[in-house]
């Protein structure tokens, strides 16, 4: 029972509270010390510390552990953290702690996305690399040094860092296979101007997709030729594609035609779909932004929804990094309102180096208005224990991919409303290629401010009527489940990946 199985398993946040999480960092080295290593192959694992990034990579980690590879993660201290739950679960892994290399874009302090928005972005890509040497150092006099680097896909350097160490680089994509194929596409033509009023095509790639200029991946208009920090993360995106083999959190029934599309752009078959990785047995500790601070507790919310008939209710979030302009809250508020159904709405309250300002006061009046009928959640929320409940129908989404792979294994509708970064490309593939979501902002761009009463009536359709994305939703949910269980296409990909890590160890040991 896929509602069930998420259930259970995300039980593990309410079993370990915060102080866990967080507890002192001793208390892994101290468990490391005494405990064996893995008996497999040797990886070095680098997440890029961005949680939408970190917590797929140590779920998949998660899984490496269960089958014996000897792993490493590189992190720097403040980063320590967030690998606690892993660690306490695998004392084996070690980890290789390096101080964040200082940046003079990013205050001191600085060493996760969370810390300054997704605007830092490419000061971390590019602080990062200055860990090239160091982590040489480290490869150079270990008595038995990893077999293959595996990093996100937002530290491409590290393809050169591998290649001059002699091992291969695995690039792991917290992000779909569509979005990889269409990177691969843009990457090496980054700087070109593109007219913005025609859309962008893309023949070369599966049903030969366009886009107007502004759903491109944001990194497009974000560019900057004369940038020497952007040239890092450039020739990074086209390193990418050189590595020896990539990793994606998706699923054939999902991307099949764009895995076999990467294969053929890549010229190899090491291109593994592996997820939904949220979904995969033991799956890290729990939802997508894991820990925080939140107004309501976790029983109150499973409480309130306790009381709600069967799919009826309407899960909305825009993730963790996502502060909403006060123009589209107030807009969303005023469409759920007058949507007529049940709504839970987690809203991110500040950002980091913002001043508050008078949301709450929106919040205040659209509670008094809704009553009983909606729950507003300030700040954190633990999104997968949501929308795994019964009284859950539908999942209104910026479509970040973390997002959308929760929604889809949670079986409900998603009603998407993308605003930047990969964000088009997700829904695009969710409403167009997979027909499980609607589309309720028609709008272009991060700005797009709808229509309140248009967005009320596609909500309260949306939920009411039993429409055929609805119908196929369930099935795509069921899909991945099949994906992910013994037999399936994601847990076979996991097994020839381990064949692969194998036969790279055997190589460097010399054993046949
Ligand atoms: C690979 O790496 C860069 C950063 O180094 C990332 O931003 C980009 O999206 C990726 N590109 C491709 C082609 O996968
Ligand atoms: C509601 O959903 C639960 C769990 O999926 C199911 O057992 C129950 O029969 C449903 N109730 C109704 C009224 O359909």
């Amino acid at each position: 029972m896929p509602k069930s199985y998420s259930l259970q398993d995300n039980w593990t946040i309410i079993i370990f509270p915060l102080s866990v999480l967080y507890a002192p960092l001793f208390l892994s080295t101290d468990k490391m010390s005494t405990n064996p290593s893995g008996s497999g192959a040797h990886i070095l694992v680098f997440p890029f510390p961005a949680q939408g990034h970190m917590l797929p990579l140590l779920d998949l980690t998660h899984q490496l552990a269960i089958r014996s590879l000897t792993i490493t993660i590189l992190v720097t201290p403040n980063n320590l953290p967030f690998l606690h739950p892993l660690l306490s679960k695998h004392p084996s892994i070690q980890t290789l702690v390096f101080p964040f290399p200082h940046h003079p874009s990013l205050p001191p302090g600085v060493e996760n996305v969370k810390d300054i928005g997704n605007r830092g972005n490419t000061h971390i890509i590019s602080a990062l690399s200055a860990l090239s040497d160091p982590i040489t150092q480290w490869f150079n006099t270990h008595p038995s040094p990893p077999v293959a680097i595996l990093s996100d896909f937002f530290l491409g350097w590290t393809q050169h860092l591998a290649c001059r160490l002699g091992v291969p680089r695995i690039a792991f994509y917290s992000s779909g296979a569509f979005l990889a194929s269409i990177l691969d596409v843009l990457c090496p033509k980054l700087g070109t101007i593109y007219p913005s009023s025609s859309p962008i095509s893309f023949p070369s790639l599966p049903h030969s997709p366009s886009f107007p200029y502004n759903h491109l991946p944001s990194i497009i208009r974000l560019y900057r030729e004369s940038d020497p920090h952007w040239q890092i993360v450039k020739d990074g995106m086209i390193a990418n594609s050189s590595s020896w083999g990539c990793i994606l959190n998706t699923f054939d029934a999902l991307e099949g035609v764009h895995l076999d599309h990467l294969k053929k752009a890549m010229g190899h078959h090491r291109v593994w779909g592996v997820g939904p990785l949220v979904m995969m047995e033991g799956a890290g500790a729990g939802p997508d932004e894991r820990g925080g601070p939140s107004s309501v507790s976790l029983a109150d919310v499973l409480e309130w929804l306790d009381r709600c008939p069967n799919e009826s209710v309407l899960y909305v979030c825009f993730g963790s990094q996502v502060l909403l302009p006060k123009r589209q809250l107030e807009v969303l508020g005023a469409g759920l309102e007058r949507s007529g159904v049940r709504f839970i709405w987690t809203v991110k309250m500040t950002m980091p180096g913002q001043e508050a300002d008078d949301r709450e006061v929106i919040l205040k009046e659209i509670e008094d208005r809704v009553a009983e009928r909606g729950l507003i959640i300030r700040g954190w929320a633990p999104q997968v224990p949501i929308l795994n409940h019964r009284a859950m129908g539908g999942f209104l989404t910026h479509c970040g991919w973390n997002s959308v792979m929760e929604g889809i294994t949670a079986g409900v509708l998603l009603l998407t409303w993308p605003r930047e970064a990969d964000q088009f490309v997700n829904a695009k593939l969710m409403v167009e290629d997979m027909g499980a979501a609607v589309r309720v902002v028609h709008e272009v761009g991060i700005d797009a401010v709808p229509d309140p009463d248009r967005l009320a009536k596609i909500i309260s359709d949306s939920l009411s009527v039993n429409r055929p994305e609805r119908v196929r939703a369930r099935e795509l949910c069921s899909e991945a489940f099949a994906a992910v269980k013994e037999g399936g296409s994601s847990s076979r990909a996991l097994d020839g990946l381990m064949e692969e890590l194998r036969q790279l160890q055997r190589r460097t040991t010399g054993l046949s």
